[in-house]
């Protein structure tokens, strides 16, 4: 199976280890467990949902699910291979808070223009409730929409409509709650 991908070479795992949190010894575990998913090395959009699916069997993960597979998936060839895949779990798992801020700020930045609108925020915040199955009525205050509104009134610091890094970062060490969403990357 997957002659290619089925065995680390030394100099990757070498690699992996100056670029993530992770040991030698961890590397290698995971690589083992990602090949029993991914047999030919290589996790599909598919797949990835389906992961997701067993975590939130209440809700619908697709959409989130879709979201976070484009910021695993760093070279954009539509799969993620050992290496995208346990580099975004170092940061979303091990990283500190900056490192986590930048993989949100990817997440969130949708079109990857640099700037998060409100509606690639309201597409996330959307995808969550999607995906955790309880969707609040519109006129509750978690309301996506109100949330979005709430989250831009804080970080939107020179009210252009859209957020850079710099403000992301900052509202984002003041409403922890932003980052927490993150963590359902883990798994
Ligand atoms: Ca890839
Ligand atoms: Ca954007
Ligand atoms: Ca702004």
């Amino acid at each position: 199976m997957g002659k290619k991908n089925s065995k680390l070479k030394q100099e990757t795992i070498q690699k992996l280890c100056e670029e993530t949190y992770f040991s030698d010894k961890e590397i290698k575990q995971w690589h083992k467990g990602f090949l029993k998913d991914c047999p030919n090395g290589l996790l599909t959009e598919t797949g990835f949902i389906k992961i997701y699916k067993q975590f939130f069997p209440q809700g619908d993960p697709t959409k989130f699910a879709s979201l976070v597979f484009r910021v695993f998936d760093e070279n954009n060839d539509g799969a993620i291979e050992f290496e995208e895949f346990i580099r975004a779990l170092s940061i979303t798992s091990r990283g500190n808070v900056d490192e986590k801020l930048l993989w949100a700020f990817r997440l969130y930045d949708v079109d990857n223009d640099g700037f998060i609108t409100r509606e690639e925020m309201y597409s996330i915040v959307d995808a969550i409730y999607q995906m955790v199955g309880q969707a609040p009525e519109a006129d509750d205050e978690n309301a996506p929409q109100k949330r979005v509104d709430q989250i831009f009134s804080q970080m939107d610091k020179n009210h252009d409509e859209k957020l850079t890094l710099e403000e992301f970062k900052e509202g984002s060490k003041a409403d922890p709650r932003i980052v927490e969403a993150l963590s359902l990357g883990d798994n």
